[in-house]
């Protein structure tokens, strides 16, 4: 039997309107995102990295959501009307396309982002609004965020994190909170971010996450509109306006099973993407996808089980530290520390190591991976070697990180066998 406080808890997640903001870019993905807007990368293996915002809303009891998209959304709104389309009555994810419901532009901001929704978040009548970036990969139960924020009696809240300062100068926004944790200055990618007492080196950075009471949200967006000038985005505009007047309180995000930082990645650069994707093929990550009670949720054609094949000593068709997903065929080719996403055929005498493959691609006889994100659909030709030599690989036309992770996509590959 649920005792009172989750009885109250699951009242405030029926109560809450879920807004995912899905329309970034994510530019410093390059390639990957060129056909793809941020949250539609895949990762881990099998998913993308929406379904991680989205599942911790469905987790956490949160069953109304919308998605406001934006850039390349194409092959988001596929992966979300085919993976998060079947709901019961009154519980949906609603797909929020630009579409000029305001006026003539798109989304200017992430606050317009909401501002243009505002007829269709009010027609579901939410008391609450949790306005989720949908750009990060970690696991949260918002419940708690919300049992806070209504404790406070708080008119927003900010989820935040503690953050190194030289990693959050530049990138996140940087917040000061009182003993009560009520925010009392708070400013949008600072280049020197202010230290927290106590805790020299690190800052409370906004997650990019916000609960706000509706009718509170609803007036501050119709004000800013009017205010000259703005950017209509929350970090640069909403919050640092309201601060003063209002009761706004930060919610640490905590791990609720250690006192270790939580898990939270931004994966939002290629040696970050790949760096991410790498613990999670380690013995023991942080980020357990197979924990039953905090289920990650995405769509995946049905495919037939991945197939090992092992002709002899010599074309031994395997994978180890590696996670390998459905229609996957290993055939002859060996394969370390990876992850290959849906139909991957990997033929013989190929060596793939540290390396992302994913969906549908072909990787030919004798070739040769290591420290590669291979995008979706491609090709690797019969014996081409790539990772090993950089220069090579940039000659190539392939692109190498100042780690030395190199990206391929089929493009890429498309010119490359032109040329050659
Ligand atoms: P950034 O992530 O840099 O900082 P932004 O680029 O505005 O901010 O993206 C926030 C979210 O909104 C992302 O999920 C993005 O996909 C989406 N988005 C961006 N523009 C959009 C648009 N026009 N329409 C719809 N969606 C859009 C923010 C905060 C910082 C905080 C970091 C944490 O502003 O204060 O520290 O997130 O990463
Ligand atoms: P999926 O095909 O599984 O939806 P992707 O994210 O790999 O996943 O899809 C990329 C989307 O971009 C596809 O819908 C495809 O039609 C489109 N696309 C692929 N290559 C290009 C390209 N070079 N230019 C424009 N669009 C492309």
């Amino acid at each position: 039997m649920p005792n009172k406080y989750d009885r109250h808890i699951s009242n405030l997640t029926k109560d809450t309107y879920a807004l995912v903001l899905a329309g970034g870019r994510g530019s410093r993905l390059f390639e990957l995102t060129d056909v793809r807007a941020k949250p539609a990368v895949y990762f881990g293996g099998k998913f993308r990295i929406i379904d991680f915002p989205l599942s911790n809303c469905i987790n956490s009891g949160i069953n109304r959501v919308g998605i406001a998209t934006q850039y390349k959304s194409h092959s988001l709104i596929r992966h979300i009307s085919r993976g998060w389309g079947s709901f019961k009555a009154k519980e949906f994810v609603e797909i929020l396309p630009a579409s000029q419901q305001t006026g003539d532009d798109w989304y200017m901001g992430t606050a317009d982002a909401v501002y243009q929704n505002m007829e269709i978040i009010r027609s579901h009548n939410p008391k609450y609004i949790l306005i989720l970036s949908g750009d990060h990969v970690y696991r949260m139960d918002y419940g708690s965020l919300i049992a806070e924020h209504v404790a406070n009696k708080a008119d927003m809240t900010v989820c935040c994190l503690e953050v190194d300062t030289e990693e959050a100068a530049g990138s996140f926004g940087v917040m000061t909170v009182d003993p009560e944790n009520k925010v009392v200055a708070f400013d949008e990618k600072p280049d020197q971010p202010n230290e927290m007492p106590g805790k020299p080196g690190q800052c409370l950075a906004s997650m990019g996450n916000y609960l706000f009471d509706a009718d509170f949200l609803f007036n501050q967006l119709l004000k800013d509109v009017v205010t000259e000038g703005s950017s209509r985005d929350f970090g640069h505009d909403i919050i640092p306006s309201i601060i003063k007047e209002h009761n706004v309180f930060a919610y640490s995000f905590k791990d609720p099973d250690s006192d270790n930082q939580p898990y939270w990645r931004d994966v939002g650069t290629l040696d970050s993407f790949w760096e991410a994707n790498m613990e999670l093929v380690t013995p023991d990550p942080q980020l357990d996808l197979y924990d039953t009670s905090w289920p990650i949720w995405t769509y995946q054609e049905q495919l037939p089980p991945a197939k090992f094949i092992f002709d002899n000593d010599e074309r031994r068709g395997m994978a180890v530290d590696s996670t390998v997903s459905g229609g996957c065929i290993i055939s002859g080719s060996t394969i370390r520390r990876s992850l290959l996403y849906s139909s991957v055929h990997a033929h013989s005498y190929s060596v793939i190591e540290e390396s992302v493959l994913l969906h549908g691609s072909h990787v030919g006889e004798r070739a040769k991976l290591k420290r590669v994100i291979l995008d979706s659909k491609c090709n690797v030709p019969e014996g081409l070697v790539i990772g090993y030599d950089r220069e090579q690989d940039i000659a190539n036309g392939f692109r190498v990180t100042d780690k030395g992770i190199t990206l391929v996509t089929k493009d890429m590959l498309d010119s490359y066998v032109q040329k050659n």
